[in-house]
């Protein structure tokens, strides 16, 4: 009897232990050196936005316990150039991410546009049920700004419990139940990886702007209106870092101005 008690304490401690390991879910890479959006985008001009500092070069997620952990590398180390303690931040400055997940894979559900800023769409069969910000923002700021912009897409804005940073890594804890639960066989993820800008224009979410001339603090290579999409890098499928991807970002992202307000690039998304 006492040997059988002490093996269920074994199973039961072995079990604890399980639940606080870290369980990979997804596992996707990008190229380096597609930080360029749909190929001509350049960075601004200051000296705070270092080489590959929006180079993705990975994505995971992972699952731990109750918690998902969503992970985004880049080419360089992530630095605080602004201070970001200062005004209640996470511990870097520039960059930006939103992971748009598609939860059902059913056409027509979902939202079907990003979030103000971005100038993107998604295709009816892979509209989005959740968004994650991964900011450098506090909770409050992404809030204020969701409630103030995109009170309609609110009920899919997920805005982490924490985000974090490590190395060249964000780490960005959500809360499964704010996701609808764990992720699923079947989900699919599109992570474009944009610039967080404190002083965004009055419709946009926090988002800096893409311009046909660099600027100090835009980027360049673009339009000046709202028809080129506001992404600088983005992982494709299949999500192995292959050379190949570079070339189908690129023309994921091709655009045209010949509506010049209304954004018409669809930004695929990719089923692990
Ligand atoms: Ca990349
Ligand atoms: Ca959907
Ligand atoms: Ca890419």
């Amino acid at each position: 009897m006492r040997r059988l008690v002490s093996v269920i304490a074994g199973v039961a401690a072995a079990t604890a232990a399980a639940a606080a390991i870290a369980e990979p879910v997804v596992s996707l890479k990008d190229p380096a050196g597609d930080d360029n959006g749909p190929g001509a985008y350049t960075y601004p001009t200051d000296a705070v936005y270092k080489p590959g500092s929006f180079d993705i070069l990975s994505f995971d997620v992972d699952v731990k316990g109750s918690d998902v952990v969503f992970k985004v590398g880049v080419r360089s180390k992530i630095e605080d150039p602004w201070d970001s303690k200062a005004w209640q931040g996470n511990g870097f400055s520039l960059q930006f991410v939103q992971v748009y997940i598609d939860t059902d894979r059913k056409d027509g559900s979902g939202t079907c546009e990003g979030l103000p800023g971005m100038n993107v769409r998604f295709r009816s069969a892979s509209c989005w049920e959740k968004v994650v910000l991964v900011s450098p923002q506090p909770k409050s700021r992404l809030q204020s700004e969701i409630g103030q912009k995109a009170a309609k897409m609110k009920a899919g804005v997920v805005i982490p419990t924490a985000t974090r940073v490590d190395g060249k890594t964000l780490v960005a804890t959500v809360k499964a139940s704010d996701l609808g639960g764990k992720p699923a066989k079947g989900w699919g993820y599109a992570v474009p990886l944009q610039s967080n800008e404190g002083y965004p224009d009055s419709k946009e979410v926090l988002t800096r702007k893409v311009n046909e001339y660099a600027g100090q603090h835009r980027f360049g290579g673009g339009s000046d209106y709202a028809c080129d999409p506001h992404v600088i890098d983005m992982i494709v499928a299949p999500g192995q870092g292959g050379a190949d991807e570079v070339r189908m970002q690129h023309s994921a992202l091709k655009y045209s101005c010949d509506d010049q307000d209304k954004p018409k690039v669809e930004l695929p998304m990719v089923y692990p």
